[in-house]
């Protein structure tokens, strides 16, 4: 039986990215679904690709990427943790405070949308590991495709007013966010992660109650979760219970023991709390994009307008570009780009394929942020497979 791996480089690895090199003999990541891909449908979600069930870790197909915002009930699912429960939304209670506060608060859901302003805003939501599961050499973790990213409207109140009404102190350095989440086992770390105090204080910084208009599904963090714009989903903590100001680094394991990077190799924002010589936490998305139309190894029609699109987004200056090749990497041109709808949105690209001569079509496409930053050709190898952005590659054949 043919590995995913395999049928994936059966299906769609016979682009080579010549002029692009080092891309010979890895399968094109341009898309990715595969006949093992098993769809189950958790309670209030359709059927999404299961990668583990406990805990749940299900991601989004591509067919439903195609929107402009991501469906609630498409959205991908991200645990670490197997014990989720369901909260009574009116016993619920967020207790903010912490050392570095001068006193603290414990708010129904009810006192977050009554006492704080309002804020809507669209962002990516994407786990530092999409696409690891397309990683060459293979590296351990849960083995996504494309689909462990989504684009919703969040709405809620920004973080940062909620922290000063505890008056947070001059001496804070991070802080702490916990959900009800827990693991089976109590050997296993709880889930809590930690921001610099300056991207907690950031008025996009949110705890958001709703997204795309209707209150967080159970799956995605209910009753309320952090929205961490521009930076990975591993900080955008679900179901929050738990929000501490404090003076020192947090030491907890989802901080110190994993969501690391090579110190030094990405771009992005520091956290210098957190840094050591050796690893650094990932922060900021990197400028990247999707194909979403058309799939992977569609035959089209000769002389028949056919037409490519998708998303490009990074981590908050927004799309400056999308330039797509017909030739390997040999010549670019650029794409047309859709509305702008915020700087931490996904941006839409759309390019008039050309179908007047037969014959394979590769096709690959590179995003460039207003920031200056563009998609690499090449994987930055790293231990946990995170920051997958390399040049998208898919083949086509005009028939
Ligand atoms: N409470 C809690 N929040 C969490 C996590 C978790 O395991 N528990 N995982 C984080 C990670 S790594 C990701 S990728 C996102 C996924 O968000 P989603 O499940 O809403 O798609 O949730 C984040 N928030
Ligand atoms: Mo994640």
């Amino acid at each position: 039986m043919l590995t995913r791996r395999r049928w994936l480089a059966a299906s769609t690895g016979t682009l080579m990215l010549s002029a692009l090199g080092g891309a010979r003999g890895e399968p094109a990541s341009g898309q990715a679904g595969a006949p093992e891909d098993i769809l189950i449908a958790l309670p209030g979600k359709k059927p999404l690709i299961k990668r583990s069930f406990r805990p749940p870790n299900f991601e989004t197909p591509l067919s439903d990427l195609r929107q402009p915002f991501t469906a609630n009930d498409a959205f991908f699912v991200r645990y670490h943790l197997a014990v989720i429960p369901e909260i009574d939304v009116r016993a619920w209670r967020l207790r903010v405070g912490g050392p570095s506060t001068a006193r603290s608060l414990e708010l129904s859901l009810d006192d977050l949308k009554r006492s704080f302003e309002r804020v809507a805003l669209p962002a990516i939501n994407q786990c530092s590991g999409n696409r690891r599961g397309l990683f060459t050499p293979r590296v351990p973790g849960v083995q996504w495709t494309n689909g462990a990213m989504g684009h919703a409207t969040w709405s809620g109140v920004r973080l940062r007013d909620v922290l000063r009404k505890c008056d947070v102190q001059a001496d804070a350095l991070e802080v702490v966010l916990d959900g009800a989440d827990s693991a089976l086992l109590p050997q296993t770390p709880d889930f809590q992660k930690s921001l610099p105090i300056e991207r907690a204080l950031d008025e996009n910084t949110l705890i958001a109650f709703e997204m795309n208009g209707r209150p967080l599904p159970h799956f995605n963090g209910a009753p309320a979760r952090l929205i961490v714009p521009g930076w990975t989903a591993t900080y955008w903590v679900k179901h929050l219970t738990d929000i501490r100001v404090q003076a020192q680094r947090f030491d907890g394991f989802w901080m110190k023991g994993a969501y690391r990077i090579p110190t030094g190799v990405f771009p992005g924002a520091r956290f210098a709390s957190q840094e050591t010589p050796e690893t650094t936490p990932i922060t900021q998305i990197l400028v990247n994009s999707l194909i979403t139309t058309p799939s992977s190894d569609t035959r089209l029609a000769r002389n028949r307008p056919a037409q490519l699109s998708g998303w490009a987004w990074d981590g908050g200056t927004g799309i400056a570009a999308v330039d797509l090749s017909t030739d390997g990497g040999l010549n670019w041109r650029s794409a047309a780009l859709d509305k702008d709808l915020g700087r931490f949105a996904w941006r839409g690209f759309h390019f008039a394929l050309d179908t007047s001569r037969p014959g394979p079509l590769a096709v690959a496409v590179r995003a460039t942020s207003r920031g200056g930053e563009q998609q690499p050709e090449k994987l930055t190898p790293n231990p946990a497979g995170y920051h997958d952005n390399k040049i998208l590659s898919l083949a086509l054949e005009v028939a």
